[in-house]
């Protein structure tokens, strides 16, 4: 039995470093999406630790039957001409197999389908809930504030502690707004609006991405959300209205212009803006901002389906 156990510590010693070298890099401030910074994040992260550890259970289980099994039933000299009895038809054994599976795929899709419908609802907060417009364009992310009556380019300032509804259109091609450590994607569409909830328990700044290919500068197709305390936000709105130019119609639909654009800020945004997603595909705003009929090879367009 001595080559046995040699060869046995061989893969323990494996087993360890593998492990060592893959859990080294394990903190939960390297993934954002199992560092929860807000409500929406935290139930969705809820539901994937609940969805992982009962695989997990499921995992377990089945390894140690087969390990079980491979280690008692193999060639050894007590097991020599063994034959296991013949099992057919056995009604428990059947019930058993099937009910397992049952309870496995109930326990799977009740917290899921509540977590998703959970979603269309708003965040419980003690503070009134706020809407910021999101239109993505061709590479970059434009932010109004309605009741604010400002605008932001590639960066969006929130009131932490505040459920912020987020209602999203496109010029152009598909996007997907992801704010990871505040909670999953939602697409943004030319012609139709999609709506996310979102909230930050606390003041920082939090990463913003395009979770959607869209063609040549994919990747400047990130944003920064800043949440600042409520009262700080709104220091921040007085300073914005107060400082910042205001924004023409000319330098808006410039804005929706292929090419990309700094951190922008504006006082202001002109009546176009509230129907350049939704009609972002319409004659009328095409001509307006110049665009050619045809896409650019390698974006990809809203595919037409049902909601
Ligand atoms: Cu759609």
């Amino acid at each position: 039995m001595e080559p046995f156990r040699k060869r046995l510590r061989q893969w323990l010693t494996l087993v360890g470093l593998s492990a060592v070298l893959l859990l080294a890099g394990c903190s939960r401030e390297q993934y954002v999406v199992l560092d929860p910074k807000g409500p929406v994040a935290k139930q969705q992260y809820d539901l994937i630790v609940w969805s992982f550890g009962l695989m997990l259970i499921i995992v377990l289980a089945v390894f140690g039957i087969f390990a079980y099994v491979i280690i008692k039933y193999r060639a050894k000299p007590e097991n020599k001409g063994y034959e296991p009895p013949d099992q057919e038809g056995s009604k428990l054994l059947e019930t058993i197999w099937t009910l397992i599976p049952v309870a496995v795929v109930i326990a799977l899709a009740i917290p899921t389908v509540k977590a998703t419908y959970g979603l269309e609802k708003q965040p419980s907060s003690d503070r009134p809930p706020m809407t910021i417009k999101v239109t993505s364009a061709d590479w970059k992310w434009i932010f109004r504030y309605p009741k604010e009556g400002i605008e932001t380019v590639n960066y969006v300032t929130i009131p932490a502690d505040t459920p912020v509804r987020f209602e999203m259109d496109a010029v152009g091609p598909m996007n997907s707004f992801w704010v990871p450590s505040l909670g999953g994607q939602e697409y943004t569409m030319p012609g139709m609006v999609m709506n996310l909830w979102l909230q930050a328990d606390q003041p920082g700044v939090y990463q913003g991405r395009s979770a959607n290919f869209s063609g040549k500068y994919f990747t400047h197709m990130t944003f920064d959300v800043i949440a600042k305390s409520p009262a700080d936000y709104d220091k921040w709105v007085q300073q914005v209205k107060k400082t910042a130019p205001k924004q023409t119609e000319a330098q808006y639909l410039q804005l929706l212009e292929r090419g990309l654009a700094k951190k922008m800020t504006f006082s202001s945004y002109p009546k176009i803006a509230d129907q350049a997603g939704l009609i972002g595909e319409v004659k009328g705003i095409r001509e307006k901002m110049n665009r050619p009929e045809e896409p650019d090879t390698g974006t990809m367009h809203h595919h037409h389906h049902a909601h």
